[in-house]
């Protein structure tokens, strides 16, 4: 199956308009071309310097211009991040992600960035930073410190991003993941739903994505965790069936790409989350907390994961990921309680 880059927007839009059998079939049967369909990757997430953020983003608790309540924190020590990391590892994630609320890193903050990076990584964990924006040779001191992925996303399409946010451009973010993509990290790029974009605006986020070349590895798709005192509080939710139908759009036009199952999973039911996984999600975020919000406790992952016999997906050696499964793979018999 060929990866296709030159998707255009009346394509997208036919995906989301296929009956829902019918797309949920297209992606899963691609999603088994690719990927071991029974197999989940599981990414914790630390917020290593929180608040006070200058950019506007409407959906953002962090920002400083909305009364969220949120205790700001300065940049965190590097001793404490690698203690947070062990315990991620030692719950069974593979990838460790750092967020900053910054607008863009100050290069001295980068040097305890770096030491971060590097020592996460001496821990046998992917790692994976989200700053703000990246000058290119923020990005290489990045990359020289063995940084595995980088976080910037698109957020929603051109159309309706002027709504969200108004301290930087589509432009700029599209200008760090070319400075990132140069410096030979991998590329973690996906956006938000549920902000009360229309459904064009969700098609065109992800024709955005996938006319990227390569395709961005990692996909995350959040659906709008709404927080009291930011514009977006009280927004309009998205019907959980087009949260499904964003994910199977997801997995079809970027079919070697890992698409994350990210913000927004405490309010979903487990019927919600097998029918993302079923529609080729194969990526999530693990850990008690997001950023700032609530993710689901590790119990309740580890009971819906067991129910419908998804592996985590295990660290192999040289932080490869496990190779696709044969096309037909295995009738392995589930040993969960059903
Ligand atoms: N400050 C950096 C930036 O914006 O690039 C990094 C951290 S920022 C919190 C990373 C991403 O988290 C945002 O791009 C957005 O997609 C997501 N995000 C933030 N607040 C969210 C919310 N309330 N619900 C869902 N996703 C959210
Ligand atoms: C992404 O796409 N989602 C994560 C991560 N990348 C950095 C962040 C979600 C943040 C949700 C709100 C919060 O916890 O502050
Ligand atoms: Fe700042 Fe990032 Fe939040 Fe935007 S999403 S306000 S840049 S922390």
């Amino acid at each position: 199956m060929r990866v296709r880059h030159d998707w255009t927007r009346d394509e997208v839009q036919a995906l989301f308009d296929l009956p829902f059998n019918d797309l949920l079939f297209q992606a899963q049967t691609i999603h088994r071309a690719h990927f071991d369909p029974n197999t989940v990757q599981r990414s914790t997430l630390l917020s290593i310097k929180t608040g006070a953020c200058p950019e506007d983003c409407a959906y953002c608790p962090q920002s400083v211009r909305y009364e969220t309540g949120l205790k700001k924190d300065p940049l965190m020590e590097v001793q404490a991040v690698v203690d947070a990391a062990r315990d991620a590892k030692a719950n069974g994630a593979t990838r460790f992600c750092m967020g900053a609320a910054w607008r863009s890193p100050k290069d001295r903050d980068l040097d305890k960035v770096e030491a971060m990076v590097r020592e996460v990584k001496a821990l046998g964990l992917e790692t994976c930073v989200t700053l703000g924006m990246l000058k290119p040779a923020q990005a290489q001191r990045l990359a020289g410190a063995g940084l595995d992925y980088y976080n910037h996303n698109l957020d929603t399409s051109p159309e309706f991003y002027g709504k969200i946010i108004t301290t930087r451009t589509y432009e700029d973010r599209l200008d760090t993941l070319a400075n990132v993509r140069e410096a030979g990290v991998k590329v973690c790029c996906g956006g938000i739903v549920g902000m009360g974009e229309a459904p064009q605006d969700r098609a065109e986020l992800l024709r955005q994505l996938a006319v990227m070349d390569p395709h961005p590895e990692s996909v995350p798709i959040n659906n709008l965790v709404q927080v009291p005192g930011t514009p977006l509080d009280g927004a309009e939710a998205l019907h959980p069936i087009e949260f499904v139908r964003t994910i199977a759009v997801a997995r079809v036009l970027m079919p070697a790409s890992y698409v994350r199952l990210s913000a927004g999973r405490t309010d979903m039911s487990d019927e919600l989350q097998a029918l993302c996984f079923f529609a080729g999600a194969n990526s999530m975020f693990y850990g008690e907390k997001l950023l700032t919000t609530e993710n689901p406790q590790n119990a309740r992952d580890e009971a819906l994961l067991a129910r419908l016999c998804i592996q985590p997906e295990a660290l192999s050696a040289g932080h490869t990921h496990a190779p696709p499964a044969a096309a037909e793979p295995a009738q392995a018999r589930c040993a969960a309680q059903h």
